[in-house]
C-alpha cells in the first residue's frame, strides 16, 4: 500500500470574476427599482425623502407616486453566472449629485443608462459622460406604463446614438428583463474591448 500525497490534487475552483457595472439615467428613471429586482443581496440603498421645498428642482412627472430619491447610491450584487458575477451601482438621478459620478465611475466595466420615453432628454447627461470616458454603455427604455411605445431605431435616432450602443426595451420591476440588459452591457463592452482589471473594483 502507498502512502503520501496523491497526484491528482483537487484545485480549488478559480473564483468567479467581479465586475463593476454603473446604473445611470435622468431622475426617477427606475435605477434603484432595477438594482432591488435583479440583486441577490439586500440591496444598500441611500434614499431620502422628498420634500415639499424641493418640488420645484424635483420633477415627478409621470412617476407622480414616487416618495424618495436617492442621494449617495444604490448597490447589489447579481451572479450571471457560477464564473462571473457583476456589482451594481446605482448613481444618484439629480443633478446636485454629480460630484458623485467621478467616484462611482471608477474601475467600471459598463454601464447601463436607463432612460423613460417622455423624457429622453434626462439621460443625455448620462450617455455624454459614458461616452466622454469612452464607458462602454447599453441604453435601456424603462417601458413605463401608459408611456408611448418607440422602436429601438426612434430611440437611438433620437439619441444620437453610435450604432453599436444596444438599445434594449425593459421593465425595471422584472428580474429577468434586466438580466437581459446586464447581459448586453457585459458583452457590448467585452467586444468594444474596454475590459478593467477586476481588482479596481
Ligand atoms: N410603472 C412603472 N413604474 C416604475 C418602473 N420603474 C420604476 N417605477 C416607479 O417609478 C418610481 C421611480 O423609481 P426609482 O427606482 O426610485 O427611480 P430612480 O431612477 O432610482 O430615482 P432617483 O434615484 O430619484 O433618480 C418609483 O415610484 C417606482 O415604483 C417601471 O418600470 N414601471
Ligand atoms: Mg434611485
Amino acid at each position: 500500500m502507498v502512502f503520501g500525497r496523491s497526484d491528482r490534487r483537487i484545485r480549488p475552483a478559480a473564483p468567479p470574476v467581479a465586475l463593476k457595472v454603473l446604473v445611470a439615467g435622468g431622475f426617477g428613471v427606475g435605477k434603484t427599482t432595477l438594482v432591488g429586482s435583479v440583486s441577490e443581496i439586500q440591496p444598500l440603498r441611500t434614499e431620502e425623502l422628498l420634500t415639499e421645498a424641493g418640488r420645484p428642482v424635483d420633477d415627478t412627472f409621470g412617476v407622480e407616486a414616487k416618495r424618495t430619491t436617492t442621494v449617495a447610491m444604490d448597490f447589489g450584487r447579481i451572479t450571471l453566472r457560477e464564473d462571473l458575477v457583476l456589482y451594481l451601482f446605482g448613481t444618484p438621478g439629480q443633478d446636485r449629485f454629480w460630484f458623485l459620478w467621478d467616484e462611482l465611475a471608477q474601475g467600471a466595466l459598463g454601464a447601463v443608462v436607463l432612460a423613460d420615453t417622455r423624457r429622453l432628454a434626462d439621460c443625455f447627461a448620462a450617455v455624454d459622460y459614458f461616452e466622454r470616458r469612452g464607458i462602454a454603455f447599453t441604453l435601456a427604455v424603462n417601458c413605463f406604463d401608459g408611456a408611448a411605445r418607440h422602436s429601438e431605431e426612434a430611440v437611438r435616432d433620437a439619441l444620437d446614438l453610435d450604432p453599436e450602443v444596444p438599445v434594449i426595451m425593459c421593465d425595471a420591476r422584472d428580474r429577468e428583463s434586466v438580466k437581459e440588459v446586464l447581459v448586453s452591457v457585459v458583452e457590448h463592452a467585452l467586444a468594444s474591448g474596454i475590459t478593467r482589471s477586476p481588482a479596481a473594483v
